[in-house]
């Protein structure tokens, strides 16, 4: 199998989680650092114009979108298994919540108090976080401490019994899902400290959480990945599900867009749709012809007229 590859960079929490992930399973990969504002030059021939971090390519394969790098993750490194105690639903399911009622609060208030964010990456991300409402982020101060409260007070309640993880005696994909918006509260919010103070149980499960590591990490050049999917094959599609409801069959031209922010369409040519993923084969001068993978959920899919 081709090197893993992460196109990242080391601020991103979204990217924690897919470091978490490797380090998890104990991994080897190589880091490629992107840029944290467009333009993005060496990212877009992989992605077709998704810009979001983090981006893992294998080979010719680039998945987008940590709910589907997780799977992708698990699909090819099965031990340990990100989904014990037969809580793979539940699991994935925890995503939504932790991408949205955890996480948003925290990057309100990181981008309402933060200084370490460079005035260029704010400027780019008022325009980028549409879930935010900027003209009001200063007033909105302790209403969103208490939304990132409220949800970090549901991890506790959930470790209440003195289990080791959320789910149980083993670490999963549910306790990296909910710990990478911590994480990002704890490193830009210097009021996260006091917020979340009372949450000792919390406190100990995130120790455990950073002790999990990165893997093996290795430093790479963004030419040195554009070279490896270059000369690489991208994997044969699952083909298209014949019950899907949007009726779209393989070798459709089609058009795959983020449904929350960051609405860039990446265009392309059918070759994978299921519940779990939807991917298309693109080419461009950089990179040959590669395949483009998303999740299935929080994607919309439309015919395009042309690939
Ligand atoms: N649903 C995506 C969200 C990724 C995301 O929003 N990442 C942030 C960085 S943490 C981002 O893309 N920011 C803009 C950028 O990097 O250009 C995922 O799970 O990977």
């Amino acid at each position: 199998m081709p090197n893993l590859i992460l196109h990242h960079f080391d601020f991103s929490p979204f990217a924690e989680k897919a470091r978490l992930v490797l380090g998890f399973k104990d991994l080897a990969w190589d880091s490629v650092q992107i840029p944290m504002v467009m333009p993005k030059p060496d990212l877009m021939p992989l992605t077709g114009g998704y810009r979001k971090t983090p981006v893992l390519q294998i080979g010719a394969d680039v998945y987008c979108d940590t709910r589907l790098i997780a799977r992708e993750l698990e699909r090819r490194f099965p031990s340990p298994t990100l989904f014990p105690d037969g809580n793979r639903g539940l699991s994935l399911a925890l995503s939504h919540w932790s991408d949205t009622a955890l996480f948003e609060p925290g990057a309100g208030l990181s981008m309402a108090l933060t200084t370490q964010v460079p005035e260029a990456v704010l400027a780019d991300r008022r325009e980028f976080f549409t879930f935010m409402d900027f003209s009001r982020l200063a007033s909105d101060i302790p209403h969103l401490s208490t939304q990132l409260r409220a949800n970090a007070a549901l991890v506790d309640e959930q470790l209440a019994d003195g289990r080791a993880y959320l789910l149980g005696a083993l670490c999963g994909w549910a306790d990296i899902t909910s710990y990478f918006a911590l994480w990002m509260a704890r490193t830009f919010v210097p009021a996260a400290q006091d917020l979340l103070a009372s949450f000792a149980r919390t406190h100990a499960w995130e120790a455990r959480m950073r002790a999990i590591g990165h893997g093996r990490r290795r430093e790479i050049s963004a030419a040195a990945a554009l070279e490896t999917a270059r000369t690489a094959m991208p994997e044969p599609g699952r083909g298209v599900d014949g019950s899907d409801p949007l009726a779209l069959s393989e070798g459709d031209a089609v058009r795959v867009t983020p449904a929350d922010y960051g609405r860039v369409p990446v265009y392309g040519t059918l070759v994978t749709l299921d519940t779990e993923e939807v991917a298309v084969r693109r080419s461009a001068a950089e990179v040959g012809t590669v395949v483009t993978h998303f999740p299935r959920i929080g994607y919309r899919i439309e015919r395009a007229g042309s690939a």
